[in-house]
């Protein structure tokens, strides 16, 4: 299906660079300094985004970024990714804005469709932008690199939660299934659906089948509170035949059992990685986690049981994954404090040739910070080692920072070992201060937070 409506225009105005930072590094062809990992982890989206992540894009930069009036369209942070797609060796930006019924009025947004912006060379040059017109109201998901029909070049595929305001404003926005857009070098979008239209508050990719093509996980995060179909309810797995065309399939190998026990499994987060070194992609997921409330909901059962903590699904290379091969992490309490998981980021902070992982999460309504490291001990089982080795590992009154989704593994001093770079922070119509450099220098095996100050 081809994207109606398109036009190119100057964007006014342009998006500045803060002066703490400079582009005299920006070379061309941009030159990735994400960490790597093994072949089978390198086909996951979140890798690919993290090879073409040059830094973070402040709340100041993203405030420039909005257009109109009455209705004004304005740039979540979240909703976008950078890569070369004309082939200049520059990043371009593809990212979504949610439409505002009212300005400066907070609280009439995403009730109808917003728009695509597409920018030339992001970081540097002309910034010359396209707007795309779109039935999407709200995406708030993920926006994932992969060679999905395996034509050597990136489409992105985008993950949305496009019934988001439907409870808020009594609407019916339909649900959207996942989409892929293809950007060609002349900027003409084209895109197509595939797997089931759910509520997706992220999303994950990579080959769960060990076939060598680029597979997709969709999950749902339920907003109906007991009225949803039973197709709503539960996670899909969509095998490539190798051309860019899925297969939807249940997630669970045992979907029936599960079912049966629990009305439905909500997650915020959900990230493919291999994390016990077989070669097969493993998945790690959460949504409420800590001292989270003890909720009556007649609509679900299942609240307490699997939607309170973050775990570690063990995959086979079958594409498929059971519910009892699974890790529930163990993590140190923090203050008493009811957090829901914002991401899950992968690293091997302490060279030993295993994967650590680094959770995001926030505390919801003060839209605070808090990160967990967890140094992997092999065998399954996982450390939470926060406080000996991840200096500042939480912010709780927003005076600098706010939650971001989206912690990024690159060697930003450039002394070869990789620093933490916060990426996808919260949305720029929010009040928080984002500074423009925050990031965690790699010292040894610590993590020392930097530029707090500016
Ligand atoms: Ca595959
Ligand atoms: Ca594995
Ligand atoms: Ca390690
Ligand atoms: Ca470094």
């Amino acid at each position: 299906m081809v994207i109606s409506c398109s036009k190119s225009e100057k964007l006014s105005p342009a998006p500045v660079v803060p002066a703490t930072l400079s582009t005299t590094n920006l070379k061309v062809p941009f030159n990735s300094k994400s960490e790597k990992y093994s072949k089978i982890n390198e086909t996951t989206g979140l890798i690919v985004n993290q090879n073409n992540f040059y830094r973070y894009i402040t709340q100041a930069e993203a405030q420039l970024l909005q257009f109109g009036n009455k209705p004004m369209y304005r740039f979540s942070l979240r909703d976008a990714v950078t890569y070369d797609f004309n082939g200049d060796g520059r990043l371009d930006l593809f990212g979504f804005c949610t439409r505002f019924e009212l300005f400066p009025e907070l609280g009439d947004l995403g009730r109808a469709p917003g728009k695509f912006i597409l920018i030339n060379d992001f970081y540097s040059g002309t910034k010359e932008y396209k707007v795309i017109d779109t039935d999407l109201c709200w995406i708030g998901g993920s926006f994932l690199l992969n060679d999905f029909n395996g034509d050597g070049k990136m489409e992105v595929a985008v993950f949305n939660s496009n019934g988001h305001q439907n409870v808020i404003y009594g609407i019916n926005n339909p649900l959207i299934p996942v989409r892929i857009y293809s950007i060609d070098s002349g900027f003409n979008v084209t895109y197509k659906n595939v797997g089931n239209a759910l509520n997706m508050h992220s999303g994950t990719t990579g080959d769960i089948d060990n076939d060598g093509d680029i597979d997709i996980v969709q999950w749902p995060l339920n907003l109906g509170r007991g009225i949803e179909p039973v197709e709503f309810r539960y996670p899909y797995v969509l095998l490539n035949d190798g051309n860019g065309n899925f297969k939807v399939e249940n997630f669970l190998s045992d979907y029936t059992e599960f079912k049966s026990k629990f009305y439905d499994w909500s997650t915020s987060i959900y990230e493919l990685f291999d994390l016990n070194n077989d070669n097969k992609l493993d998945l790690i997921f959460g949504y409420n986690f800590g001292t989270v409330p003890k909720v009556v909901d007649p609509w679900n059962p299942s609240y307490d049981i699997v939607n309170k903590k973050i775990g570690i699904l063990w995959g086979d290379g079958s594409g498929k994954f059971n519910s009892s091969n699974v890790t529930f992490l163990s993590l140190n309490s923090f203050q008493n404090l009811w957090l829901s998981l914002s991401g899950a980021s992968f690293t091997d902070f302490d060279t030993d040739g295993d994967i650590d992982v680094l959770l995001a999460s926030t505390t919801g309504p003060s839209k605070a910070y808090i990160l967990f490291l967890l140094e992997n001990k092999g065998n399954k089982e996982f450390e939470d080692v926060t406080s000996k080795y991840l200096d500042g590992s939480s912010e709780l009154d927003n005076t600098y920072y706010t939650h971001f989704y989206q912690p990024m593994f690159v060697d930003k001093d450039g002394d070869g070992d990789f620093d933490i770079v916060p990426n996808f922070s919260t949305a720029a119509w929010e009040s928080y201060k984002v500074i423009s450099n925050l990031y965690w220098e790699k010292q040894g095996k610590n993590f020392i937070r930097r530029n707090l100050n500016n």
